[in-house]
């Protein structure tokens, strides 16, 4: 049985048991201090802690540990730089995979790659045929092969010095039921959508790529599963479901939770997919309960496999979803991390047995 088999099948038992709360989240290794932020060189980390000088008692006597799922952005791969879009170099990236690898742990891919008909960014929706542009037979179709296989050859070369191939979760596309990135809602149809996927995972499977598991994760609130469910690619090509929200206001965002938590779990039971939080977070974390009296409570009994929350940015000491030792929620996060609920690398000890 492959390595992701293994994983899979893990995964899959404890979610027929129904085991309570697996909650996942992380606290990556420490890269930089900025005043005021947090800065780190991993990108998208789960949770974040420094070992700065001024930190370095708080976290040993808190928590010393790492994430039990790490996540990482591939912006720019298809372009062969060697840095992505958040100026982070691949090969950083491609250790850091390694060493939680290492650990027992996991790392997940997302891809905020460019516009491939434009020559904008991920963002950049002033054109609504991209997709269909890159689909077969469309103008950018073969630049958009040779775009994936650049992350063909990324996850292939995700090898430890034994040569095992290590294990991630891919999970491109996503927020696609908003219309803010050049494949959403509103720039392509439900039956492009779904082509797209097929026509990437098609691609990284030609390419040898049979270490990645796929996740699926909308980033707006559904109503019902039919919504939800409207540009699933299907159960043969998705191994995890999740969704993307965010805090902006309390009282919406838990109702968001609540309703979006139900819907995987349901769909999750129904398809016998993992579930998960796929990226979550208050920006600047200016709630100093925020970890055990909003995010815990919102999470409740659904058996997420992990939880998410954004990156740290370097270049915006504003852009952070991560405490730092002293930031406003850091001692609330020991409480949490300390929660029998949560488990981190250490607890995990691995994936991979
Ligand atoms: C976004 C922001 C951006 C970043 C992108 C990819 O949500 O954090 O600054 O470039 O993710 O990591």
């Amino acid at each position: 049985m492959s390595r992701v088999d293994r994983f899979r099948n893990h995964k899959r038992r404890k979610e027929v048991q129904y085991v309570p709360l697996k909650l996942r989240t992380c606290l990556p290794i420490l890269k930089k201090y900025h005043p005021g932020a947090l800065c780190s060189d991993i990108m998208m980390i789960l949770i974040t802690v420094l070992v700065g000088k001024a930190t370095k008692d708080v976290l040993k006597s808190v928590c010393g540990d790492y994430p039990a799922v790490i996540s990482f952005d591939l912006g720019h791969i298809e372009l062969g730089d060697t840095m992505s879009l958040d100026k982070v170099p691949f090969t950083k990236i491609r250790k850091e995979i390694l060493n939680q690898y290492k650990r027992g742990g996991m790392s997940s891919l997302s891809w905020h790659l460019r516009n491939p008909l434009t020559g904008g960014d991920s963002w950049d929706v002033s054109d609504t045929t991209v997709v269909k542009s890159i689909l077969p037979g469309g103008a950018n179709h073969e630049k958009f092969t040779s775009w994936v296989s650049k992350v063909s050859a990324f996850i292939n070369s995700l090898q430890t010095e034994e040569g095992v191939k290590v294990p991630v979760l891919f999970r491109p596309w996503h927020e696609h039921t908003g219309s803010w990135f050049w494949w959403g809602e509103k720039l392509c149809t439900p039956e492009e959508y779904k082509a797209l996927w097929h026509m990437t995972v098609d691609i990284l499977r030609n390419d040898g790529v049979d270490n990645a598991l796929y996740a699926y994760s909308p980033g707006s609130e559904p109503q019902d599963t039919a919504q939800y469910l409207k540009r699933y690619p299907g159960d043969e090509l998705i191994d995890l479901i999740g969704f993307d929200t965010y805090q902006f206001e309390r009282d919406t965002y838990l109702a968001n939770l609540e309703k979006s938590l139900a819907i995987v779990d349901s769909i999750g039971k129904a398809h016998n997919k993992v579930i998960a939080i796929t990226e979550t977070g208050y920006e600047g974390i200016p709630d100093p309960k925020w970890w055990t009296e909003t995010l815990l409570p919102g999470i409740g009994n659904y058996p997420i496999a992990y939880v998410l929350v954004w990156r740290n940015a370097r270049e915006r000491i504003t852009h952070f979803y991560a405490p730092y030792p002293g930031q406003t929620s850091a001692e609330d996060f020991m409480t949490f991390y300390n929660n029998p609920k949560t488990l981190f690398a250490a607890d995990i000890n691995s994936l991979y047995k």
